[in-house]
């Protein structure tokens, strides 16, 4: 590899030279079908599952026959088959994967256990806290094992952590550890094989530290200047592969003539596989296989979707594709519908597990999962600790071993804390390796509760900036139950936004059927000749009371539902209806999804306007508490005086 990247042919490399008895040991320990989270340092991971060298060739040259189909660098792939779960940089993040893994493991008592690595510098991140937590509250058979290799990248140990030793922490979990010498693949491989057992046995988690050092610099370009030069020279005399084949000679297994055999059958192994790798020609880009390789395709053949017209004619309802017709439905709350979608959710998938933190016997912040936990039990309704960023995490490792999974963000306010594995694990994962994250993220969002700047926000443009994930936001209770179900039965991690101030106060007709409302699919509200309003969550209730208590304005209004993917055809519609649009949300107005609606309504629909698409947003400050300011700060407030502008125009 080091060749190769000299003559330029492939990018940034991570050696794992003087650390090979961690990956290789490790991997030789655990089960061929046993989910292993790697990361940079871990090549011996990928060729101790027996990866095709020559794919792994064209993996780090981007070729299309690599592994990520040329979209991933270095050691950001996966392979389900050799049950690999690719890293993304951040490092951390991969922790609590193998703790979604383990819980599967779990819950179908399949007597397996995960492993994830990481480095000494890795430890100081949130997510190592978060995992081991984790793992620990729920007995997860997970195996989480410390490289360290005494830097960072260039940050020396006593530069990252003041406890004696990085196995120390295990305590503070109140799980075991152990820690052994990294070098030494009999050690690496036997410890592993015992913990493996002992976590299988006891449903337990386990630390091991592993002592070793990185001979080559964080990555070939950085250089090793930072590294008193003595270190090398003691590091070097232990190195664990020369060690270990003269260990093998010294108790007479091989001869010296037999190392020297394996080593040349092994070079001329690499350049075979390489040749073979180095065959293919240069990518053909197709701009369309990658816009579809964003989203993973359903399978299922989907149930019945709620008909358009269901909410201004209560009588019009719908069934499951297989099921009899019972045209029937009754009065619900808007937290009801979605009350009702879990619960049927629950019944149709036995594969389905509800995380979040107070759900269980408390029923959740908004008492929507009440009576579950008696249900269904506390197996697939969990009570999680307060790591928002590990739980997003499991949910993926869940997916990974064929398990859905729904987490309650207790507000959506908090997805702060676990935005980075929404935004590049759940969100990146399929387009990067074929992955797909069957998880539904519940986001109870919104203000107009005089709750403040962090129980009130609005954050689904955070989201809806970001491909590979689907964000849905109903308006009613019978959209919010038939998205909810479609957002579950989609295997794309869907974010799922929920206004708290519908919750009770929004009533309507809601089918008792199980049924979905398609995601992507906006409604229209009321057909209008003056102007468009284009809005959703809150926004289509204010535009209605508006509609209310202005006979005379002629107002035409769509529900998006969905905000990503939008619903084209539905806003071209809406626009050629009055030729004057007006967007509104709850959002602050900069960089709301106002923008882009309006941006492409100005690329799409010119010809159609007759007055420039006008946007009426909340304030652009935080969401203040009081509730006068509140009121102030809110779309709403403005809305008289943007409809006046509008057809005024
Ligand atoms: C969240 C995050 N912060 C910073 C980095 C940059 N970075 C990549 S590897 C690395 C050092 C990791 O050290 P360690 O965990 O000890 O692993 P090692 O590289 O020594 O094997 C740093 C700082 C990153 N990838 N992700």
């Amino acid at each position: 590899m080091l060749v190769l990247l000299r003559q330029g042919k492939i990018s940034k490399w991570f050696s794992g030279i003087g650390q090979e008895a961690i990956a290789v040991g490790a991997t030789m320990a655990m089960q061929q079908d046993e989910w292993i989270m790697p990361l940079h340092r871990n090549l011996g991971v990928f060729t101790s599952r027996k990866m095709p060298l020559s794919k792994l060739f064209m993996q780090w040259q981007g070729n299309k026959e690599g592994y990520s189909k040329g979209r991933e660098r270095s050691f950001h792939f996966g392979s389900k088959e050799h049950h690999i779960c690719g890293m993304i940089s951040h490092l951390g993040p991969q922790m609590a994967i193998a703790d979604g893994v383990a819980l599967a493991y779990k819950l179908r008592d399949d007597q397996k256990a995960s492993i994830a690595f990481t480095g000494d510098g890795g430890t100081s991140e949130g997510d190592f806290h978060e995992a081991l937590n984790i793992a620990a509250v729920w007995d997860l058979p997970v195996i989480f094992i410390i490289e360290n290799n005494g830097y960072g990248l260039s940050t020396p140990t006593s530069e990252q952590y003041r406890c004696k030793n990085l196995v120390d922490k295990a305590v503070g979990y109140g799980i075991e550890g152990v820690q052994i010498d990294g070098n030494n693949i009999l050690s690496v491989y036997d410890t592993i094989k015992g913990v493996r057992e002992y976590c299988i046995k006891n449903q337990k988690p386990y630390l091991i530290e592993c002592m070793t050092f990185r001979m080559r610099g964080h990555e070939e370009a950085s250089g090793v200047k930072y590294v008193p030069p003595e270190l090398f020279e003691q590091w070097g005399k232990r190195d664990p592969v020369k060690n270990y084949e003269d260990y093998l000679v010294a108790e007479n297994i091989l001869t010296v003539a037999q190392v020297e055999n394996i080593k040349a059958e092994t070079k001329s192994y690499i350049e075979t596989e390489l040749k073979i790798g180095s065959q293919v020609g240069p990518i053909e880009v197709n701009t369309g296989e990658e816009l579809n390789d964003v989203y993973a395709q359903r399978t299922d053949t989907g149930y019945k979707i709620l008909d358009e017209n269901f909410q201004n004619q209560a009588s019009h309802i719908l069934q499951p594709a297989s099921g009899i017709q019972h045209p029937e439905s009754s009065e619900k709350r808007f937290i009801d519908g979605i009350k009702d979608a879990l619960h049927q959710s629950m019944l149709k998938h036995p594969n389905l597990i509800i995380m979040g933190q107070d759900i269980a016997e408390y029923g959740g912040a908004f008492k929507i999962t009440e009576g579950f936990v008696e249900e269904f039990g506390k197996e697939r309704i969990r009570n999680t600790p307060i790591c928002e960023s590990a739980v997003v995490g499991a949910a993926l490792g869940l997916s990974l071993e064929g398990y859905k999974a729904i987490m309650e963000m207790q507000f959506a306010d908090f997805a702060t804390v676990g935005f980075n594995q929404i935004i590049n694990n759940l969100a990146k994962i399929y387009y990067r390796w074929g992955q797909n994250a069957d998880v539904v993220i519940r986001m109870p969002t919104g203000g107009g509760v005089g709750a403040g700047p962090f129980h009130s926000q609005s954050n689904e443009a955070w989201f809806v900036h970001t491909p590979g994930l689907k964000v849905v936001y109903p308006s009613t209770p019978a959209d919010a139950k038939g998205l909810l179900i479609a957002a579950i039965n989609d295997p794309n991690p869907v974010l799922y936004f929920e206004h708290k101030a519908l919750y009770r106060s929004v009533s309507g007709a809601v089918p008792e059927a199980y049924y979905e409302v398609e995601i992507g699919k906006a409604r229209l509200v009321t057909s209008g000749d003056d102007i468009s309003i284009i809005t959703y969550g809150a926004g289509v209730h204010w535009a209605m009371d508006y509609a209310k208590n202005h006979p005379d304005v002629s107002i035409h209004i769509l529900d998006l539902r969905t905000l990503l993917p939008l619903d084209y055809d539905a806003i071209r519609e809406a626009v050629a209806a009055t030729g004057k649009v007006l967007v509104l949300h709850e959002d602050t107005l900069i960089g709301g999804i106002g923008g882009e609606i309006a941006a492409w309504i100005a690329e799409n629909c010119f010809d159609k306007l007759d007055a420039p698409v006008m946007r009426c947003a909340s304030l652009d400050t935080a969401i203040p508490f009081n509730m006068e300011l509140e009121k102030n700060f809110m779309a709403y407030s403005r809305l008289d005086e943007y409809v006046e502008k509008l057809m005024n125009y």
